[in-house]
């Protein structure tokens, strides 16, 4: 078993949330000078440590990764010290002392792009979670913050910008063509959050005053040519300021406040105190380069980034089991944000949907897998393998339900209450709940905590089974619920969970139905949270005059699978009715889940057989034609269920059956509603000058479905006007959004034009990484013919552009295939899996972050059918067999084969 615990061994070691025990010493300051060297950079850290007195006195142990140690001095005098491995170990100390550590370190040669390295000749850094270590000697761990004073040298000439975090206070020449900058960080902080830049780079910036008259300075740093798509992230940027002060009372607390942005990074960006570092593709977006789907990232991450400097930052992680009271918290407060930014209250509906789809088609699995672990996971191998959709969106989702049962003014009393207690310390999830709880003693928060936090330390997505019996005589409707959890690894059995169910009750006509639950003192209303706690309960309501449609966990209220027999008129009066947007987007969903399931389990079916029947069609037509219904709306009711979340409920999975069946769903839609599709692209078509707020996006998302689904019709009539015309719009597009919807249009329904969009589109964009990365993903995940896809993606591996260095780039061709593309990576001659193993293990030796990643695309393999199943456990076995695996991808590959 390769969690063991033997120091000794050459097995990686696993690190237990009950192992906790506070840090035998702390450090106060820290004065780091960095001469900047991409070959060899020299680092000078003087520490002001002391012994912490509640710990038992042990050695001084420092972490350190590819670290050249040259010097080691203790109040100023050489010191004794050894070696332990990585770590350098100092005994017999003083209470309080002095050291300095003297080390190099090659940025240049830094592929893992974790510590110091260097991008486009700019060098970043990324310490998050344990990077720190790869710059210099430290006490690397989140409970251990210290006060920073940092010193910057480098050549002028090829670093003229050189930034750390907080402030500037000087900054000069040297000799040699030298200078450097000295920074101070006015706040303590963990070393994860540590950052410094050194290039030559641009910045946009903006004076703005915050609510409460405190000046500030914004700036927005990239390359010079990049200048022009910065408007966007910093009027971003401009809004989370204002917005985490009128929501939750939170100020900027910087004079300065700084993102960067490197092509160069591992993920999304990260929160450095006061020096955000960014993957290019969340802060640049021009109308003639990015989608709407950009500048809608860009603004939740830059929130998300932003929101960090409270939660996070000023109140942060006391160890990294606790990393979803940050990431869990800060997701709930970016999606907020970005709700919150929406003019229409049909909007923040569409962006509640996408939001809980991401959950389902990628949290879900996750936590029905090999990698399924808590939201505050009990033990890990490499921390980095565990920034995971269940910390991130399941975190958020456990935050959503404490304001659901808080209220929204409930919750933001708790948040107040949570930042005065802990401002300035590094803290747990249950310090978290704590102060929700107690803002609010009233609440069934308060009255359930213990349990609530189920949440916290039970894995595995909750069943909840519902059924509904109406009785006309006593004219009640019982709703009787009942939960489970399925076992997840390490946790065989589960307790009951507070799950938080918002409902509503439709008569036969559509409306909705008062509700007075029976005990309850006064009726409803229309919609109304029933808080459950047992293993099984019912509720009954009272005065209902006809047998009810209930439209059951509105919202997506809890991050659980509602099991509830509806029928398929059930469905269609949801459809057409429920007043509650989600509920009614989910009932699409099932319906056409419901198709594709019964399709897939037909062994008699006919390939070309229809899935879907006439009256579901009559009910998309109607949503497609709706005059009131919102255009993004309508786009995502006529999204059918991807191919990973239809695997998903089934025990056993041919994925080319899936593949094929959903293919036929997709073909009967868009030939069915040929007409309606060909309306909704002259109606949605124009979208004026461009804008990317969510009204006109949405209307160039349906637009963009509506041209799909023309091409793919025109493929099976043999029409050639809507190819033409799509070809032609594609090239007088005059924003990337319609553009690449329509190369997409032409790309996935496979026509003979695709071919020459491409080639144009890539001789328009190829001094443009992201537009090249898009060019890239589009092609490899593209609907495989006959098994042509894979050849593909191997020439593109081939393309002068392709480099697998560049995590953008790896990721739009290596993960868009193996993650993004099942119908062409599960292959009955297996060579996806084989090809998937090489990628693996050419990435782990660059980068095992990214590679372990990818190591997670065949999670799932155990409920694969045969031949896939065998193949895909072969391809893993023969990546764990690999000498010299890092650990991040060994506790990926050893877990999916324990
Ligand atoms: N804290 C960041 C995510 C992040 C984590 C690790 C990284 O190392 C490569 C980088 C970024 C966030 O939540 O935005
Ligand atoms: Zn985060």
């Amino acid at each position: 078993m390769l969690l063991s615990r033997d120091a000794q061994s050459a097995q990686p070691v696993a690190i237990q949330r009950e192992d906790y025990a506070p840090p035998a010493y702390w450090i106060d300051t820290v004065d780091l000078c960095f001469d900047l060297d991409p070959a060899k950079t020299r680092v000078l850290n003087r520490m002001k440590m002391r012994r912490n007195p509640e710990v038992a006195a042990q050695p001084l142990r420092l972490d350190g990764d590819e670290l050249n140690l040259a010097r080691v001095l203790v109040n100023g005098q050489g010191a004794a010290f050894r070696m332990e491995g990585s770590q350098l170990v100092i005994d017999g100390l003083p209470d309080d002392f002095e050291l300095e550590i003297f080390t190099t370190c090659c940025p240049a040669k830094n592929t893992k792009l974790m510590g110091l390295f260097v991008s486009q000749n700019t060098f970043f850094t990324q310490c998050e979670a344990e990077g720190f270590r790869r710059i210099t000697y430290f006490l690397d761990r989140p409970d251990v913050m210290a006060s920073y004073i940092v010193t910057l040298r480098a050549d002028k000439a090829a670093y003229p910008v050189l930034l750390s975090n907080g402030n500037l206070v000087e900054e000069g020449e040297l000799p040699e063509g030298r200078h450097f900058a000295k920074w101070v960080d006015p706040f303590k902080k963990p070393a994860y959050l540590f950052a410094l830049v050194a290039g030559k780079l641009v910045a946009r910036e903006q004076r703005i005053k915050a609510r409460n008259g405190r000046e500030h300075l914004l700036q927005v740093y990239v390359r010079a040519g990049d200048l022009d798509k910065t408007e966007h992230a910093m009027n971003s940027l401009i809004h989370s300021v204002l917005w985490d002060e009128a929501r939750f009372g939170l100020p900027l607390d910087l004079d300065r406040f700084m993102i960067v942005a490197t092509s160069d990074f591992n993920m999304g960006a990260m929160e450095n105190k006061g020096l955000n570092i960014f993957n290019t593709k969340y802060v640049l977006a021009s109308q003639a380069t990015a989608t709407d789907a950009d500048y809608a990232n860009i603004e939740s991450v830059v929130g998300h980034e932003y929101f960090h400097n409270w939660s996070g930052d000023r109140v942060t992680c006391r160890d990294w089991f606790q990393l979803s009271l940050k990431e869990g918290l800060t997701v709930f407060r970016d999606q907020e944000f970005s709700m919150d930014l929406c003019a229409e209250p049909s909007a923040r509906a569409v962006k509640r949907i996408e939001d809980v789809r991401v959950l389902r088609t990628a949290q879900f699995p996750e936590d029905a897998g090999p990698m399924a672990h808590p939201v505050r996971p009990d033990s890990y191998i490499e921390i980095s393998n565990f920034y995971t959709v269940t910390i991130y969106e399941k975190g958020a989702e456990v935050v959503r339900m404490m304001q659901t049962l808080v209220g929204r003014e409930g919750f933001a009393r708790g948040m107040t209450l949570y930042f005065e207690r802990h401002d300035g310390q590094a803290v747990t999830c249950d310090d978290f709940a704590q102060a929700i709880a107690d803002a609010n003693p009233d609440s069934e928060l308060a009255r359930r905590l213990p349990q609530f936090k189920r949440w916290y330390s039970q894995a595995g997505t909750p069943r909840l089974a519902a059924t509904g019996h109406y009785d006309a005589e006593a004219r009640t409707y019982t709703l009787a619920f009942s939960q489970s959890c399925p076992p997840t690894p390490g946790q065989s059995v589960k307790e009951p969970f507070v799950i938080p169910v918002a409902l509503g009750l439709l008569g036969a006509d559509g409306r909705a139905l008062p509700l007075q639950l029976e005990g309850a003192a006064q009726p409803a209303g229309e919609s109304l949270t029933l808080v459950l706690h047992e293993a099984e309960q019912r509720f009954t309501f009272t005065g209902v005059d006809e047998a009810p449609v209930p439209s059951i966990l509105r919202g997506f209220s809890a991050p659980v699978v509602l099991q509830f027999d509806y029928t398929r008129e059930q469905l269609l009066a949801l459809l057409a009715h429920d007043t509650d947007p989600f509920n009614r987007w989910e009932a699409a969903q099932r319906l056409a889940l419901g198709a594709a399931l019964a399709a897939i389990g037909d062994d008699t079916r006919a390939p070309d057989a229809p899935v879907l029947d006439e009256a579901l069609i009559a009910a998309m037509r109607e949503v497609l034609r709706h005059p009131t219904l919102d255009a993004a709306f309508k786009e995502l009711v006529l999204s059918l269920p991807s191919e990973v979340y239809i695997a998903e409920q089934l025990d056993v999975v041919d994925p080319q059956r899936v593949h094929r069946v959903r293919e036929a769903m997709r073909t009967q839609l868009a030939t069915a509603l040929f007409a309606e599709w060909q309306q909704a692209y002259e109606d949605n078509k124009d979208t004026g000058a461009y804008r990317p707020e969510p009204v006109s996006a949405g209307r160039r998302a349906l637009a963009g479905m509506a041209l799909a689904n023309l091409c793919i019709a025109a493929r099976e009539s043999g029409d050639t006007v809507w190819p033409g015309k799509t070809l032609q719009r594609f090239k007088d597009a005059s924003n990337m959004t319609d553009r690449f919807n329509a190369l997409t249009a032409l790309v996935v329904a496979g026509h003979p034009l695709a071919a020459q969009a491409l080639a144009r589109f890539h001789a328009m964009f190829k001094d443009e990484a992201l537009v090249i990365d898009k060019w890239f993903g589009l092609q490899a995940s593209a609907p495989d013919r006959d098994g042509d896809v894979l050849p593909l993606v191997k020439q593109l591996t081939r393309h002068a552009d392709f480099s697998i260095k560049n995590p953008n780039r790896a990721r739009s061709v290596i993960f868009s295939y193996c993650n993004a593309n099942p119908g062409a990576f599960h292959r009955l001659d297996a060579a996806g899996y084989v090809w998937w193993s090489d990628r693996v293990i050419e990435l782990d030796e660059i980068n095992p972050q990214v590679a372990a990643r990818l190591a997670r695309a065949l999670d799932r393999w155990s409920k694969l059918a045969e031949p896939y199943r065998s193949a895909a456990r072969e391809a893993i076995a023969r990546v764990a067999a690999r000498p010299g695996l890092s650990k991040d991808t060994l506790e990926v590959v050893s877990r999916a084969l324990a």
